[in-house]
This record gives C-alpha cells, sequence and structure tokens, in this order.
C-alpha cells in the first residue's frame, strides 16, 4: 500500500505546512521512480523514446503547462485521497488556474465581468456548514470560472485578474451569494504539449462548462470543489476527471439568471482516520 511507513506525525505536518518532511519525499519519491521503472521495463521503452520524454518534458516546460499537465492527470487522484482523509462536501481538482488574491466581493455583489453579448447572467449562492449542520459565519468562499469564451481572468489574453475571481464572505447563518456570468466549457490548448498529449493518447482536452470554488474558515480543512451544470458537454466526459456526481447541478433559473446552489459542509481540519 502506497504510504505504509509513514508515521501519522509526519503526515498530519506535512498536510498541514504544505511542506514534506525528509522522511516523505524519500518514501514518495522512490515509490514513483520505482513506480516508472517498472514501466519502462514492461513496455522494452527504447532509448530514442526515453529521450523523446525528456524532450516531452522540456517542451511543456517551456510552453508553460507543467501544472496543466500535471493537473490533467493526478489532481483528480489527490482530490479522492483528501476526501477519504477528511469528510464534509466531496472536493474535485483545483485545476491550474487558481489565484489567491482575488478581490473581496461584498455578500450579494458582483464578480467583475466584461461585457459581452454572450453573457448569459449568473447568481452563485449556498451555504457554509459544518459537519453537525450548524452554520459557519465569516468563511470565505473563493469563486472563480472562464469568461464566456473560455479563458480565466489573470492567466489568458490579457484579462485583469481581478476579473471573473472573487471571495464572499459568509453571513451569520453561513450563507453566501454573488453574481456573475456562466462559463463554458474549456478547450485545453491543442497546440500546446499538453492538449496535444491528451488528442495523440485517442482522447480529446475539454473540460464541462465549471465554476471553481475554495472554502476556508478558521479549524476547518480547506474545500476545493467545482460545479458543473447537468446536460452540460464534457459532464460525462471530462479530459480532467474531475466530476464527482454531487457537484452536477439542476438547470435552475430565476428571472433570467442561472443559479449555481452549493450548501458546503466543512470538515475539522484533523485527518478523520486518525482523528480517534
Ligand atoms: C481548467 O480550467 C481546469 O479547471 C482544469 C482542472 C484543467 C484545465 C483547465
Ligand atoms: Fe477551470
Amino acid at each position: 500500500m502506497p504510504g505504509e511507513g509513514l508515521d501519522s506525525g509526519t503526515r498530519t505536518r506535512s498536510v498541514r505546512s504544505g511542506e514534506m518532511s525528509n522522511n516523505r519525499i524519500h518514501a514518495v519519491v522512490s515509490d514513483i521512480v520505482n513506480g516508472i521503472r517498472q514501466v519502462l521495463v514492461r513496455h522494452g521503452v527504447t532509448f530514442d523514446e526515453y529521450r523523446a520524454g525528456v524532450m516531452y518534458a522540456v517542451k511543456t516546460g517551456e510552453a508553460g503547462e507543467i501544472p496543466l499537465m500535471l493537473d490533467v492527470f493526478l489532481n483528480s487522484t489527490v482530490s479522492d485521497i483528501e476526501n477519504a482523509a477528511y469528510g464534509g462536501t466531496e472536493g474535485t481538482i483545483e485545476g491550474p488556474y487558481y489565484l489567491p488574491n482575488a478581490p473581496i466581493i461584498p455578500n450579494g455583489g458582483e464578480i467583475l465581468t466584461y461585457d459581452d453579448d454572450r453573457n448569459v447572467p449568473m447568481v452563485v449562492r449556498g451555504t457554509v456548514k459544518d459537519l453537525e449542520g450548524q452554520p459557519i459565519a465569516g468563511a470565505t468562499v473563493d469563486i472563480w470560472h472562464s469568461t464566456p469564451d473560455g479563458y480565466y481572468g489573470g492567466i489568458h489574453n490579457d484579462i485583469p485578474a481581478n476579473y471573473y475571481r472573487g471571495k464572499v464572505l459568509t453571513d451569520s447563518e453561513g450563507r453566501y451569494f454573488v453574481r456573475s456570468t456562466v462559463p463554458v466549457p474549456y478547450k485545453i490548448p491543442d497546440q500546446g504539449p499538453t492538449g496535444a498529449l491528451l488528442e495523440m493518447m485517442g482522447g480529446h482536452s475539454w473540460r464541462p462548462a465549471h465554476v471553481h470554488f475554495k472554502v476556508r474558515a478558521d479549524g476547518y480543512h480547506t474545500l476545493t470543489t467545482q460545479s458543473y451544470f447537468e446536460q452540460g458537454d464534457y459532464v460525462e466526459d471530462d479530459c480532467c476527471n474531475g466530476v464527482r456526481p454531487v457537484q452536477v447541478k439542476p438547470d435552475v433559473r430565476e428571472n433570467g439568471e442561472k443559479v449555481i446552489e452549493n450548501d458546503f459542509q466543512l470538515a475539522p481540519d484533523v485527518i478523520a482516520s486518525r482523528a480517534a
């Protein structure tokens, strides 16, 4: 079993600080290298193929796509590990386009968006509660999503970093509410190394339209997740394996606005399987 032989103190500390102890780096990286070695042997990979793989990694780095490429293949597995460890609302992938310094939006206010003929107004609302169902006041709900043409503020096309992103704080009853515009499916550019690889592997490079969330409150494990639109393109076939059924939201419209309702439950910031 991966992780066997790691002491729980090391694990808890490493999760909290975001840094890995030397022991844990040794355990995890040795297993990664051994796993790759087994694959090379199983497939009889030649030196030329190996060198082509190295050059692929170089190109991916030069294109700035290392986070994108790794998130496509591996982020969903780490989300599953976190879900099993903590409980609360099921999380899913963060993806490569989170920025920590999004503007604070007043509860009931609007995320900054461009005027665009393609805009469909969207309300994002819900609650943040603990595992007993008690509201958490003052939780930060950090929301980010694409433009109506599939780009991210602060990442693509000189869109400012404070557009299509915002943090809203829950009120005394744990409620949050913001307005924005509906995002669209996102295509990982096929001119780049990541999209090209996905297509070479016989797949496509599309993600369903999604709204990202990161929910934080003191003493609770940070929840990272995304909501999707029921019946939306690629919901059943996300190239990043990021769809979790609880996050596929029904088609609710109120007064011409699309509504995404997300009631979150945060788990204590303790690994549940080790809390007893
Ligand atoms: C995205 O917008 C995203 O959320 C993920 C996970 C990967 C690529 C682009
Ligand atoms: Fe995204």
